[in-house]
Formats: C-alpha cells, sequence, structure tokens
C-alpha cells in the first residue's frame, strides 16, 4: 500500500496500479526499478556517442578519463547532448505546427473537405501580421497565408514573423545576441550541425544556439499550431468538463485519444457523435459511445469540446488496465511503446495514425486530411466492433472524476477580466501593480515515474495559489491540478490567498488557468507580452513579477519549452531531475547563474515543490521590487 502510494498521489492512479499488481501487468514504475541503477554518466551528461571513435565518458571524479577520445572535455559533451535533446523538442513541436499549416494549404486547395475556417476573426488578424490584403475572400486568404507560414519553415532570411510580438526591448535583446531566429527548420538543422564532432566546442556558444533554436519552436513552430488550430478548430471558450479514470464509462464503447495532434482527434469527436455509428454502438449492446483523452490531445478536444480527460501521460497504460477501453488511437509523441503490449493483456486495439509514429505489429489506420472523417468513422466502427470482445468481469473503473473548467486562451483572459466592452489587460495589470495579485507563473510540462506522480505539480500550485499567484498551466500539469479539484471556479475559496480570491470571485475564474497543450505554451508567451503592451509592468518579459517551472518533466520537448522561456527572460525552475549536464559544473553554473547577465532569464534546478514555489515567489518579489510596485496586499 506504502509502495503504491509513493508511486502517486492520484487514488484512481493507485487503484489501478493495484490492479496491475494483481494482474502481474508491469508498467512504467516496475520497468523503472528495473532499470536501476540508471547509467551515472548519463545522468551527469557525461556519456557521447556523437562519433564512432566512441563512445566515451568523462570520469566525474577527476581520477580517469578527463577527455573524449577527439579531446572533448564535459563541458563540451555535456552542452552538446543538452542541445540535441532541445533540437528534438524543437523539432516536434514544429513538425506538429507544420502539419497543420499543410492541412490549412490542403483547404485552400479544396482538399480537405472536412475542415472549415471556424474563426474567421483571427484568420483576419493573424493575415494581417502577415502583411496579406484581408480585403479578398475567404479562400484567396486562406492560400496566402498557408504559403507564408509554411515558409516560416524554410525562411533563410530576416526573421520570423511571430517575433514581433514580443516586448520591443526583447527583440532588441535578441537581435543584440544574433538569436533572433530565421527560418524553423534552419535553426534546428545549425542547432544539430553545430553538436556534429568537431564543430562546436565552446559551451557558452552551443547554448547560444540553443536558445535560438528553442525561440523558433516557441515563437514559431508551436506558435503556428496553436494560432492554426484555432483558426481551422476554433477558439476556445471557457468548457466544463470532467477528470480522471472514472470518465471512462461501463456501458459504453470506450474511445481514448492519445497524442499531440488534434487534427484527426477532432474529427473523432465529430464520428464519436454520428447518430448512425451511435446506433450502431447500441445494437451492439452499449449505451453509446464514450470518447476521452490522455495527454496533449486530450487536453486540445477538452479545450474545444469538453471531452472528457481520462489522465495525464503516466495514467496512459492504466487507462488501458481498466479492461474497459475498446480502442486506444494514438497520434505522435509521448505515447509509450509499451501500449501494445498493455494492450495484448486486454482486447483493447492499439490504433496508429500517424506516418511518423508507427508500433511493429500494431493496426495502422493512416490519417490524412483529404479524408480525416473517413479515416476517424473506420476507427470508431473498429471501437464499436470490439465491444462484444470486452471481458465484463476484468472491468475496474475508478470511480475518480472531477470537474474543471478549461478554455482559457489569451484572447479569454482578456475578455474575462477586462468585460466584453472594454477587453484589456489593464485589470490584470492592475492587481499586481496594485499588490493584490502578486504575479504570474506558468507551470507546465509532464508526469516521471522517478517523482511521486502528480504530487509535485500539485504541491507547488497549491502553494503559489495560496500566496496570490495566478497559475497559468498546460499540458500534462494542468491536468494534475484539475484531478486535485484545482481548476474550478470554488477552488479558490479553499485554496487561493485573499487578493487571488478577490478577484476570482469577482470575474468567476479558478485560480489556476487551463491554457491548453505543449504547444499553447505560446499563449502564455504572447499573453505575457500584452501585458507588457498593456503598461505598468516594464518594458520587457524580464520585467515582470512572473516565473515558470516544469516540476515533473521528461520530455525533450520540455527542454525546447524551458529555453524559450529562459531566451524570453523568464526566470524558469526545472522539477526533481535536473538537466542531465551536473557532471559540467562550467555549463550548470552558465545556466542557473551566468546566462541572466546575458539574456534577463535564467535556470533552477529543485527537488522540492514547496521549495520551487518559494524560490519562484522570491523571484517575484524581486522584480515587484525592481519596478517600485506596493507591497503584497495581504502579504
Ligand atoms: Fe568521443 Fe569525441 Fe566521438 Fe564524442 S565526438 S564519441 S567525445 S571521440
Ligand atoms: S503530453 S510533452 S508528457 S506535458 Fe504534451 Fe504531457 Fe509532457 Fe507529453
Amino acid at each position: 500500500m506504502e509502495e503504491i502510494k509513493a508511486k502517486s498521489i492520484d487514488q484512481a492512479t493507485q487503484e489501478i496500479l493495484r490492479k496491475a499488481k494483481e494482474e502481474n501487468i508491469k508498467t512504467a514504475w516496475e520497468r523503472l526499478e528495473a532499470q536501476q541503477p540508471q547509467c551515472g554518466f548519463g545522468q551527469l551528461g557525461l556519456c557521447c556517442t556523437i562519433c564512432n571513435m566512441g563512445p566515451c565518458r568523462i570520469d566525474p571524479f577527476g581520477e580517469g578519463a578527463q577527455m573524449g577520445v577527439c579531446g572533448a572535455n564535459q563541458d563540451t559533451i555535456a552542452a552538446r547532448n543538452l542541445a540535441r535533446k532541445i533540437a528534438a523538442g524543437a523539432a516536434a513541436h514544429s513538425d506538429h505546427g507544420r502539419d497543420v499549416a499543410e492541412t490549412l494549404s490542403l483547404m485552400a486547395k479544396g482538399q480537405a473537405h472536412d475542415y472549415a475556417i471556424l474563426d474567421i476573426e483571427k484568420l483576419k488578424a493573424l493575415a494581417e501580421e502577415f502583411d496579406i490584403d484581408t480585403h479578398r475572400n475567404e479562400k484567396e486568404i486562406v492560400q496566402e497565408l498557408a504559403r507564408k507560414l509554411l515558409a516560416e519553415f524554410g525562411r533563410q532570411e530576416a526573421e520570423l514573423v511571430f517575433l514581433t510580438r514580443a516586448p520591443k526591448k526583447r527583440q532588441a535583446i535578441w537581435k543584440k545576441l544574433g538569436i533572433l531566429p530565421r527560418g524553423i527548420d534552419r535553426e534546428i538543422v545549425e542547432l544539430l550541425h553545430t553538436t556534429n564532432m568537431g564543430v562546436d566546442n565552446d559551451y557558452r556558444n552551443l547554448i547560444t544556439t540553443s536558445l535560438c533554436c528553442a525561440l523558433s519552436d516557441g515563437w514559431g513552430g508551436s506558435m503556428v499550431a496553436t494560432e492554426l488550430q484555432d483558426i481551422i478548430l476554433g477558439s476556445p471558450q471557457p468548457v466544463r468538463g470532467k477528470v480522471n479514470l472514472g470518465v471512462l464509462k461501463k456501458d459504453y464503447v470506450n474511445v481514448v485519444v492519445h497524442g499531440h495532434e488534434p487534427i484527426l482527434s477532432e474529427m473523432a469527436v465529430k464520428a464519436s457523435q454520428d447518430a448512425e455509428l451511435i446506433k450502431l454502438a447500441k445494437s451492439k449492446g452499449a449505451q453509446g459511445i464514450n470518447l476521452a483523452g490522455i495527454c496533449c490531445t486530450a487536453n486540445e478536444v477538452l479545450m474545444r469540446h469538453g471531452i472528457p480527460v481520462a489522465g495525464n501521460f503516466l495514467q496512459q497504460e492504466l487507462a488501458i488496465i481498466t479492461g474497459a477501453v475498446e480502442v486506444m488511437m494514438v497520434d505522435a509523441q509521448c505515447i509509450m511503446p509499451a501500449l501494445k503490449e498493455v494492450a495484448s493483456c486486454f482486447h483493447t486495439k492499439l490504433i496508429t495514425t500517424n506516418p511518423k509514429a508507427r508500433f511493429p505489429g500494431v493496426i495502422h489506420i493512416e490519417f490524412h486530411p483529404e479524408k480525416a472523417y473517413e479515416v476517424a468513422k473506420e476507427i470508431i466502427k473498429l471501437a464499436i466492433e470490439n465491444f462484444s470482445n470486452r471481458d465484463k468481469d476484468r472491468v475496474d473503473i475508478p470511480k475518480q472524476e472531477v470537474d474543471l473548467v478549461s478554455g482559457f486562451t489569451k484572447e479569454i483572459i482578456f475578455q474575462i477580466l477586462g468585460g466584453r466592452y472594454r477587453a484589456s489587460y489593464k485589470p490584470l495589470n492592475e492587481a499586481i501593480i496594485s499588490g493584490r495579485l502578486r504575479g504570474v507563473a506558468g507551470v507546465v510540462g509532464c508526469n516521471n515515474p522517478k517523482q511521486t506522480h502528480d504530487y509535485f505539480h500539485t504541491t507547488l500550485v497549491k502553494e503559489l495559489i495560496k500566496n496570490d499567484v495566478l497559475v497559468l498551466q498546460t499540458g500534462c500539469s494542468a491536468i494534475a491540478s484539475a484531478k486535485q479539484g484545482l481548476l474550478i471556479p470554488e477552488a479558490a475559496e479553499a485554496y487561493a490567498g485573499k487578493g487571488l480570491k478577490e478577484i476570482c470571485e469577482a470575474v468567476g475564474i479558478p485560480p489556476v488557468l487551463h491554457l491548453g497543450s505543449c504547444v499553447d505554451n505560446s499563449r502564455i508567451l504572447t499573453a505575457a507580452s500584452q501585458i507588457i503592451a498593456e503598461g505598468g509592468l516594464g518594458e520587457d518579459l524580464s520585467d515582470l513579477p512572473a516565473a515558470g517551472c516544469a516540476p515533473e518533466w521528461m520530455s525533450e520537448k520540455a527542454l525546447a519549452i524551458g529555453f524559450y522561456f529562459v531566451a524570453s527572460g523568464i526566470y524558469t525552475i526545472f522539477g526533481a531531475s535536473p538537466f542531465p549536464i551536473l557532471g559540467s559544473k562550467n555549463l550548470t553554473d552558465y545556466l542557473t547563474s551566468g546566462l541572466e547577465q546575458l539574456i534577463g532569464g535564467r535556470f533552477e534546478f529543485c527537488a522540492d515543490p514547496l521549495k520551487m514555489a518559494r524560490l519562484m515567489l522570491e523571484h517575484i518579489d524581486k522584480k515587484r521590487q525592481a519596478l517600485n510596485l506596493r507591497p503584497v496586499m495581504y502579504a
């Protein structure tokens, strides 16, 4: 019992972990145990496999080899390893953005009939940003916008258009450092080039190139994904939903969507509501079709349709172990290879849909935007057919399902705080200036079985809101908070400090705002830029009483996000496991201290969520003092 409680604070997770143990099904936690002890060289960033003279390792105790065969030292090796991860993370987000832009391009050619422009205002606003004449017909605007957005990936000269959204002072810092990203692909390629054997051996320069690459993700690829998804799939509005494994329904055909790219799952939502398919499900003895999500695809369909969320990253295997899932359809990113093995213990059909993300021996139904609805219907039909294969005696659905409110985009925060007729960030700025609100924090990122599941996210978030910090969340972090009941307006009464509570009650929002999926961290960048533009809180993002944090991170994408937060001037803490760089003292010192002089932001590593909160609060207070703001009202 104690052993299971150490794995997760979430009761539904604990319940299914017990079931997994009884049925001898291994999950990420057992596989982590089987990996112990994990490689110390890898943890410290001191193992290099970049060329075939290696692998080389640096002895962290200073007794053995201090150089690789080529002469690379610990600083070069650790920085190169880190840089490659950032390039991979940025590539994942940005390739997602490209796929959405390609869908827009197909729409313009009349080849993606299942999609329509659902946010025309946003389309026009974006077109204007890209210098497109909006007095033309919609098709022409779409065509031109798709062309210009796709060109952002291969741009060879000048800078990405979205960078102009940042405050002028921030743009000047990037310019001075020579890190204004050109094409998104170009920066990823350049970073990979510099990490080749015998190219960049200066850890500081490798970090400069990494910052540039990460900026091309946050202010490039991810921003393209967010903006276009809003245009094609509709901009989210505040919406109620439910979260945790209890959203799976005993008498329904359960279909779980998992991954990151909502273009197909959007069609799965439509197919799950198709009258004919519901009739078919009923003819098979089910009461209907129940669609639920895992990870960021879940966040996308939750934000736009209130589709329930079955869980975050570490719950993907557990959803199948409930025995109640007919189909888990996956797109790309954060999908554990182990799902195939776990699904084979049940009747669950695992279905891959993205040609970039295949599993050997797993059903593959390839998604193409040209026949999106057809593909979604085929998958839902397979789920219906599979319902009769469910072993009812092995079904065990935890009862936990918690209410939440999601759908807070930068535009919605703007409208809610300012009111429909005077939408603005002014009330938010005034609340910070007056000290009613201490500041703002972005809490994002994954789960990691090395930490007690959800504990770091929720302990940190509770401490921040108790101290009058408005928390903005995305990804699996937001799902963790939702499961603890922090994403409903009533949470303000239960957990928030007096100042934050007053604001939440006045406008009817939760103290923790769910802004969407991992690519939607770009919403935080634009919201922060608009706060600066509103006035009274400095001239640059680094002036803001704000901080970022990824308490339970695991993905390379989290590193890319951390780097674009820091490159944007934000103090950012990574929780529990630090970056695998501690074998290089120079690099560690540079990232946690030296970088601040250069770019205004820096990293911190901290393994205690309460201490993390304290560090973030101290940073916020330091920024308040620098801005000469009034003391926090209810401190
Ligand atoms: Fe070893 Fe240098 Fe090759 Fe890395 S690049 S494997 S340190 S020889
Ligand atoms: S899904 S990147 S585990 S947040 Fe975006 Fe969650 Fe991290 Fe994947």
